[in-house]
């Protein structure tokens, strides 16, 4: 493990951030904020508008106003690609300044803050064509004297609440395609990471997204995402997050039978069978526990690995997660930086330490980890084996840099370990041979398989997951169809008296 030291930076200003209510940036009427600090440099890099029940209220008769107006529910496709397409031009053009941004506000990587920020280029580019290929279908088998027509029509006003981990790709996965099927929006980032939403929200304002169309409110989740759950003007919610919030949502939106889309936590599993281009797996290993801190619902958080290689392959991934560039989250080396909050680094740490106590091995790392000069809100890279399926270590989201190794001796007990879970995320299997990889792909229960790669993601394909991990898809045209209602028409053709 190589630690960075701190380098020397310019501070950007302190980000002053105001909700976007129905076009207008505005403080909140308490008049009353909230900061957050950097996780890996201390400052505090914004103070916040604090929303309350009626600043979330307003964003709720902005979209719902705007909605009804049919300024952006009733434009055409086109109208909306063009704007959608602006603000993907508008996003490339400011990848640095929004990158530094997200890097200070989470602690990951500025590499990976550049790729996050520049890489949602593409989905608010995909979203723009799927707005102007909005169909449905018709029917014409119905009878000589009979149509029928089904449209695809927006579902009305979404709410859309985002965590910390991905705050700008996370809200690029909901918010084009939203507004792409004709939607209107109110968005609540996560009170950590509140910054590159705004930022976001400036784009759309550039790229001449008419009033209200997206509203963005800054807050905690109650009493703010509270609102948006539950609210009768809503239509949808559409949440990233904790399996926990996601219940609450879920229970929130029944007075109101309104739409919930979840896309919670995961317990993925990478399964590698003895015939695998084993350099290939330990790479996609590290990477897939690695990034973003292992602060990421498809984290390869599990290893579960042929007996007859298990030693073998350890040695390979803890040899490379020795090699792995820890430190500060601003040197464009680093791969891997601060946890999000002391808490949280806490609470990785208490897994860690339960599962050493209960009888696993912890065979690399196993500590938080003070950097000198970026604090202590660092973990170490950390391996463990001799885990038993029951662990919590083996169940639980931990959200760190941290791999629980299982072995198995066939396929079904490698099938059966998968899906020991509550969480049905994604899955990987690594072989040579087609016939494992597509019977394992059959097999698991989880909304993708990724069958020797790992984490691979396109605009194009669905995105989301089974049992606790979720309910309906992201991205893709499944994703897209989410943000729409059915309507069937049918009609009566010619004389109407008989
Ligand atoms: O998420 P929360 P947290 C998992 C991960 C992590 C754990 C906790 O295991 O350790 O969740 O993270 C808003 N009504 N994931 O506490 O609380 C909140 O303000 C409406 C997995 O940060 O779920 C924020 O905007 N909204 C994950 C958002 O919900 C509420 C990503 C997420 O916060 C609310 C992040 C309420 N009652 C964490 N309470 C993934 N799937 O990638 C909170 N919120």
């Amino acid at each position: 493990m190589t630690i960075n030291p701190a380098i020397p930076f310019e501070l950007p200003a302190l980000f002053e951030g105001r909700h976007l209510i129905n076009g207008a940036w505005m403080d909140s009427a308490s008049g009353e904020t909230f900061e957050r600090r950097s996780p890996s440099h201390g400052h505090i890099v914004s103070r916040s508008a604090l929303g309350q029940e009626a600043e979330a209220e307003a964003a709720i008769a902005a979209a719902r106003t705007a909605f009804d107006s049919g300024v952006w529910s009733r434009a055409s496709g086109k109208e909306r690609a063009t704007v959608l397409l602006k603000v993907a031009d508008l996003i490339e053009q400011n990848v640095d300044r929004i990158a530094l941004i997200e890097t200070l506000e989470s602690g990951k990587p500025i590499s990976q803050s550049k790729g996050e920020v520049g890489g949602a280029a593409d989905l608010w580019r995909y979203a723009a064509s799927l707005a102007r290929s909005t169909h449905g279908d018709s029917h014409n088998t119905l009878g000589a004297d009979m149509m029928g027509v089904v449209l695809k029509e927006p579902i009305g006003v979404v709410s859309i609440i985002t965590p910390w981990n991905f705050p700008f790709w996370i809200l690029s996965q909901k918010l084009p395609f939203a507004l792409a099927a004709g939607c209107t929006v109110v968005v609540k980032p996560s009170e950590m990471t509140p910054s590159t939403t705004l930022m976001l929200g400036e784009l759309l304002v550039e790229a001449g997204l008419p009033a209200g169309v997206c509203n963005i409110v800054l807050g905690y989740g109650v009493p703010v995402g509270a609102v948006m759950s539950s609210h009768k003007a809503v239509d949808m919610v559409s949440f990233t997050g904790s399996t926990a919030v996601g219940k609450t949502i879920s229970a929130a939106a029944s007075g109101t039978l309104k739409k919930v889309a979840l896309e919670l936590g995961g317990k993925n599993p990478q399964v590698i069978f003895p015939d695998a281009d084993l350099d290939a797996a330990a790479d996609a290993v590290v990477f897939g526990v690695y990034f973003n801190v292992g602060q990421c619902c498809n984290s390869s958080s599990r290893i579960i690995v042929h007996e007859d290689i298990a030693q073998e392959f350890c040695d390979r991934v803890i040899a490379l997660s020795r090699k792995v560039k820890f430190g500060d989250p601003l040197d464009p080396s680093t791969q891997v930086g601060a946890i999000v909050t002391a808490e949280h680094n806490a609470k990785i740490d208490t897994y860690v330490k339960q599962a050493r106590a209960s009888g696993a091995t912890v065979a690399l790392g196993g500590d938080r980890l003070t950097v000198e000069g970026l604090g202590d809100q660092f973990y170490q890279p950390t391996v463990i084996t001799d885990v038993d399926p029951d662990m919590p270590i083996a169940r639980d989201e931990v959200f760190g840099p941290v791999l629980s190794v299982m072995t198995f001796k066939t396929l079904d007990e490698a099938v059966a370990l998968t899906n020991d879970s509550d969480y049905g995320l994604s899955a990987g299997v690594w072989s040579t041979d087609v016939h494992t990889c597509l019977e394992f792909a059959r097999r698991a229960e989880t909304g993708t398989v990724w069958t020797n790669t790992w984490m691979d993601g396109f605009p194009e394909v669905a995105f989301g997951g089974f049992k606790q991990s979720g309910q309906g898809r992201e991205i893709g045209r499944y994703g897209f169809e989410e943000f729409l209602e059915v309507k069937s028409v049918v009609m009566r053709i010619g004389n109407t008296r008989s």
